[in-house]
């Protein structure tokens, strides 16, 4: 008989600055809400106990980090900090040209404008939000490649981030592909759940689009959390390295657009990194009308070292094996109370099915974003809705999108929370479920043009 007992598993760190939080009562919470117009973007962050808007920028840096911050090196030009940066991208994804930028979608501005011509098309797999509105503004369509399963909240399959190579090669039939400047992979798929790609598929993504001469361009905000979950998931890259995954999937590609305040560890900062010159050319022409020089991007010195700092730890095994599993943990804790979310868990977040959550609500009725108010009204934790309202019109006809998931995100910052505060938030979710059935939906009074539920305005029906 194995006599030796499992042990616990905990943070791989100890807390070194604390930041206190502040508790309200359900007064307090409901007053803000209603100032707030029932979007939690609008809330202010004082008003929230345990945040789980986004993993954007939130997360907690290291001593290492910090440490780095003291040696930015604020030269309008060229920064060691820039090139310090430069070599650890270079190193670790292996692009040869880095243009840093203020976050991701400051890359994405610039990618688009200057591939994307008037009528061209994007595929992709699944949509973001920045990614899709800076594609169109350069007079581009995106048309989602994504695999069916992606769609299906319930569906297991072990990549729902896979792009459908046969909608692919429909798309290049149809259109041309010269009017295909390139498509945009994510690694993972936020929309989807934060779901990842497989190596395997983006291969053969790479080969297809080798055929066409369409270039392929990877949003690789998460890519480091993709390639953990290669590590568990896919056939001969068990005992691989994270780094040398990484390095792997980038290998597929002609680029990145990256917002570093995800996997990289960081508060602010992003990338564009490119492998053909006349296109960094471009960029690195192209970026001082909006960001900065060339070498700071619209960053400070301190930053980009911390963003350069950051690289090295998100590869780290211990950090991501934690960094995945808290969030599988809380997954966990749900399936066993009957919640119902996407599955399986993906990377940076859980999204709540909000359709099944509030069955009796109408989707113009916004379920999602009503869930993601009355969780924080219930309990101070804060979320996000990934739905209807996250979708968006269409730009032809004016008309809502109406896609499949409609979900609340409770996004979990890097180095953040504890386990503590992870149970916290199981229990919150499961008394919000209890009291579904009193839950009424809501009616938009207040829609601004862009990027709509930054700002968008509700009232209880
Ligand atoms: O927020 P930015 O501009 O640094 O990055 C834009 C961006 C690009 N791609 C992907 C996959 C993202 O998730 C992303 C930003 N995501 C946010 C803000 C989020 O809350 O998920």
């Amino acid at each position: 008989m194995n006599s030796i007992k499992r042990r616990s598993w905990a943070e791989p760190f100890k807390i070194k600055v604390v930041e206190p939080l502040k508790m309200t009562t359900r007064e307090e919470r409901a007053n803000a809400l209603k100032e707030a117009g029932y979007n939690t973007f609008l809330l202010r962050s004082e008003d929230v106990y345990i945040d789980l808007l986004t993993d954007s920028g939130t997360n907690a840096m290291s001593d290492y980090q910090w440490a780095g911050m003291l040696l930015g090196d604020e030269a309008y030009a060229g920064s060691r900090n820039y090139y310090n940066l430069e070599a650890k991208v270079q190193e670790y994804y292996g692009y040869k040209y880095l243009v840093p930028t203020h976050q991701g979608r400051g890359a994405e501005h610039m990618i688009s404008q200057i591939l994307i011509k008037k009528g061209d098309f994007i595929p992709g797999n699944m949509y973001f939000t920045t990614t899709r509105l800076h594609q169109e503004l350069a007079g581009g369509t995106f048309v989602d490649v994504i695999i069916d399963e992606a769609h299906d909240p319930e569906n297991l399959h072990p990549f729902k981030g896979n792009i459908d190579l046969q909608k692919l090669e429909d798309l290049v039939k149809r259109v041309g592909a010269e009017r295909i400047p390139y498509i945009s992979v994510a690694a993972t798929v936020n929309m989807a759940g934060g779901q990842p790609i497989s190596m395997e598929n983006l291969r053969q993504v790479r080969a297809l689009c080798q055929k066409h001469s369409i270039r392929v361009i990877l949003d690789a905000t998460r890519a480091i959390e993709n390639a953990y979950f290669i590590k568990l998931r896919e056939k001969g890259y068990e005992s691989k390295s994270v780094k040398e995954i990484l390095k792997g999937l980038c290998s597929y590609s002609d680029g990145c657009t990256m917002s570093g305040k995800k996997d990289l560890l960081v508060n602010i900062g992003g990338f564009l990194a490119l492998n053909e010159w006349d296109i960094f050319e471009e960029a690195r022409n192209l970026v001082v009308v909006y960001e900065g020089l060339h070498t700071y991007g619209g960053l400070a010195g301190r930053d980009m070292e911390a963003m350069a700092r950051g690289i090295e730890e998100a590869v780290h095994e211990d950090h991501i094996r934690a960094r995945i599993g808290q969030v599988e943990y809380v997954g966990e804790k749900l399936k066993s109370a009957g919640i119902p979310f996407v599955q399986p868990v993906g990377g940076h977040a859980i999204f709540l099915d909000a359709k099944k959550f509030l069955p009796h609500l109408r989707q113009v009725e916004f379920p999602a974003q009503t869930l993601a108010a009355e969780l924080y009204e219930e309990s101070g934790i804060r979320s996000m809705e990934r739905g209807i309202v996250s979708a968006g019109r269409n730009k032809e006809t004016g008309d809502h999108y109406y896609p499949k998931l409609e979900l609340v995100r409770l996004t979990f910052p890097r180095r953040v929370y504890t386990q503590a505060h992870c149970d916290v938030t199981v229990e919150a979710v499961e008394e919000a479920y209890q009291q579904r059935e009193n839950i009424k939906g809501l009616n938009m009074v207040y829609e601004p043009k862009y990027l709509r539920f930054f700002q968008a305005r509700f009232e209880k029906l």
